[in-house]
């Protein structure tokens, strides 16, 4: 089950708080032994590098306990020493690590096995990739992500050495340090690195000349690096350092005190997840290798059982931009992949479940680019649709815009551009910005929105092969950000969105002197729903009880339901918080929201899933800022109880007990005629679980019920005295 991925609660990161200590509470990073990744090292660890050493597994960077950057016998020796207890720790156990000279080792290891220094400096395709790139990206690999920053930001995944690695701005330029001593104030106590030649910069050498000397913290921030600065020296003209001691961080640790031992989270990141759902269902995301590369990849999951899967390319760096499924075992994917001379590139392939290989691969670009995001579209087995964003559009690769392209199974027709739009921030698209969909017609609908808030729409005819021209979908009142089409059950296209308020989320000015609301990211909104009669669009109508909600999915079920999933957003106090959330549509109406996760994690772009056949799920993205991990989760959004109870257990408000929420995780109940006898107050989840259950024989005061041991999301209190029944429907928020 996903179980297992739910929980990051006690993970945890620095921030670059602590220079002493492994950023992430972790067994996840090379050289740490446990092998099974069970949080512990034992024979049953070493058993596995035997066999990785022997041949007879394929070698992962938790063995590799010597850091040589191989599993072989060396390590299987090393582990044996720890577990015979000739050594009381495993030489990449950074916390362990009792001497400078233990910690050089370890550190020069680490550096020799990543490649960073070995990427190429200022080429065309990676015109950015100039010192600021190679201190960030070995920041980022030492402590904890193996993410490229050639070709795309840091989304997920973990997995690097966990060592507490910095940037370090000099003047002009950009180095690294990692504390190997005792103080991190004295300048002599940090190891210092030039990541382009994994060499150690002399001062007044030209990568490190007279002037300021900051120690930046790096992290992998969603999609971001986050850096701030933690303590700073000037190299003074004649190579002697000074400490700024006013520049130091107020949670900057300075002595080493053994941070609190909590067990070690071992969830694995997944992001950019699609469900492909049929004989069986599985889970297709992005995910980190655990073999000697490292790389993101592309991971076919078994849908109930996260650590039951595969990855299907080869060990090269890919990003999935879609899936959709085919006929028996056949699955489509999109998906840009670094070529073995790394310009990423971007493929369309056949490829059989069952069988677990490619039937066909095409290359449909091999210019470098930035496409970020990408929809397929299947009418059968060939005749297959796929769209993609070029978000950058510069050094070799084409304009920006959304392309298009047909496949027949095997080969690709020569793309074409059908929506240009201006990004002149270069950042990434997100995955609402544009929709396309089937009619029953043969025709496919293309929405997408620009930067100015407006919705346009496009139509492909299959049979003639035509594009129309761009006709615009919304008011001019309207200033949309994520879309969403949906086609129900009879044949009806409907058509989704968030319409953002200006009073609240000002447009700004770019640099043509055009307003913007949110070019590329996507703002909350109110989300509306249009109606395609075949030839217009019908006025928009609001969803009720989605007022600031983004990234709306629908799915229509057979019985001509939809089903509605979004991401609400709301600020409390000084943090936001976040909740996922569906409604259904039956009959001409909506029933309230169900929320199924309610967090402070970040909670991300809902989707689908009509697993085992006819349960229909939703999944989506949580990204832990603590961590930097995304771990994708999911909760049946069906059951037909589940909706007609929210409706009907609200109407039966006319009993005589008050209900107030106090806090976060925590209700009063006052019965409003004391004493009230024989009460008995449970709480029930969405699936219909007692969670909760207590009687009173007699209650004189008012009572209070803990919730915050139970999941987040959508609960229900019930109260039953005598022949009456109170039932109270609320949003759970605690942990
Ligand atoms: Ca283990
Ligand atoms: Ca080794
Ligand atoms: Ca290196």
């Amino acid at each position: 089950m996903l179980s297992a991925l739910l929980n990051s609660a006690n993970a945890y990161v620095s921030h670059g708080s602590d220079p002493f200590h492994q950023p992430y509470n972790t067994t996840l990073y090379h050289g740490s032994g446990d092998v099974n990744s069970d949080g512990k090292v034992d024979n049953s660890d070493l058993a596995l590098a035997q066999a990785m050493a022997g041949g007879s597994a394929e070698q992962s960077v938790m063995a590799d306990v010597n850091g040589d950057g191989k599993v072989s016998d060396a390590d299987v020796s090393v582990l044996s020493q720890y577990l015979s207890k000739s050594i009381d720790h495993l030489p990449g156990w950074w916390n362990s690590l009792t001497t400078r000279e233990e910690r050089t080792d370890w550190l020069k290891k680490a550096i020799a096995c990543d490649g960073t220094d070995s990427l190429p400096y200022d080429i065309a395709d990676t015109f950015w990739f100039v010192c600021k790139q190679f201190a960030v990206q070995t920041a980022l690999h030492l402590t904890g992500n193996p993410g490229t920053l050639e070709d795309n930001l840091i989304e997920g995944g973990q997995i690097g050495w966990n060592i507490p690695a910095y940037e370090i701005y000099v003047t002009n330029h950009a180095i690294n340090g990692v504390l190997v001593g005792d103080n991190p104030l004295d300048i002599n106590d940090w190891y210092v690195l030039e990541p382009q030649f994994d060499n150690q910069p002399i001062p007044g050498d030209w990568d490190l000349p007279p002037g300021p000397f900051c120690i930046i913290a790096v992290v992998a921030d969603n999609k971001r690096i986050a850096n701030s600065n933690c303590v700073s020296f000037k190299l003074n003209d004649d190579l002697t350092f000074t400490l700024d001691s006013s520049s130091i961080r107020y949670d900057f640790v300075t002595t080493r005190i053994k941070p609190d031992s909590l067990p070690p989270d071992n969830s694995m990141s997944q992001w950019r997840n699609r469900c492909v759902s049929g004989v069986n269902d599985f889970l297709v995301c992005n995910r980190t290798r655990t073999d000697m590369s490292g790389n993101y990849d592309i991971y076919i999951g078994d849908y109930d059982s996260a650590a039951k899967g595969y990855f299907p390319t080869d060990s090269r760096s890919s990003i999935l931009l879609d899936v959709c499924k085919g006929s028996g075992s056949i699955i489509y994917m999109l998906w840009r992949e670094k070529t073995i001379i790394n310009k990423p590139a971007l493929f369309i392939g056949t490829y059989d479940l069952s069988a677990r290989m490619f039937r066909s691969v095409d290359t449909i670009s091999d210019l470098g680019g930035y496409r970020y995001e990408g929809k397929l579209l299947y009418m059968d087995d060939s005749r297959i649709f796929a769209f993609w964003t070029e978000n950058c559009g510069s050094f070799g690769s084409d304009p920006t815009g959304i392309y298009f392209t047909e496949y027949n199974g095997s080969t690709c027709r020569p793309y074409r551009k059908v929506i240009d739009f201006v990004n002149e921030y270069e950042l990434q698209i997100n995955k609402c910005y544009f929709d396309a969909a089937l009619t029953d017609s043969g025709k496919i609908i293309l929405v997408s929105r620009n930067k100015a808030g407006v919705v346009y729409e496009r139509d492909y005819s299959v049979t003639e092969d035509l594009w129309s021209d761009s006709s615009v979908v919304s008011d001019t009142a309207e200033k949309v950000q994520d879309v969403c089409l949906a086609k129900d059950k009879d044949g009806k296209m409907h058509l989704f969105y968030s319409d953002i308020d200006e009073s609240v989320i000002p447009a700004y000015v770019d640099s043509s002197g055009n307003k913007q609301y949110s070019c590329i990211f996507g703002q909350n909104g109110k989300i509306m729903r249009r109606t395609f009669d075949g030839n217009r669009w019908s006025v928009p109508q609001s969803v009720p009880g989605y007022e600031n909600a983004s990234a709306p999915e629908v799915i229509c079920a057979s019985d001509g339901s939809m089903y509605l999933a979004c991401v609400n957003t709301y600020v409390d106090g000084n943090h936001y918080v976040y909740d996922i959330s569906t409604c259904r549509y039956r009959n001409g109406t909506w029933t309230e929201t169900v929320v199924f996760k309610k967090s402070e994690n970040e909670l991300r772009w809902p989707s689908f899933c009509i697993s085992g056949g006819n349960r229909l799920d939703v999944l989506w993205e949580s990204y832990d800022r603590d961590c930097g991990r995304v771990t994708v989760n999911r909760a049946i959004a069906t059951q037909d109880s589940v909706y007609e109870s929210v409706k009907e257990r609200r109407t039966q408000s006319s009993v005589p007990f008050a209900v107030q929420r106090i806090s976060a995780g925590r209700i009063s109940l006052t019965p409003s005629g004391m004493p009230a006898k024989n009460v008995t107050a449970s709480v029930v989840d969405l699936s219909g679980r007692t969670l909760f259950r207590k009687t009173y024989t007699e209650m004189r005061k008012t009572e209070y019920v803990d919730l915050s041991r139970y999941s987040s999301g959508t609960l229900f209190l019930l109260v039953k005295s005598g022949s009456s029944i109170f039932t109270y429907k609320f949003v759970n928020y605690g942990m």
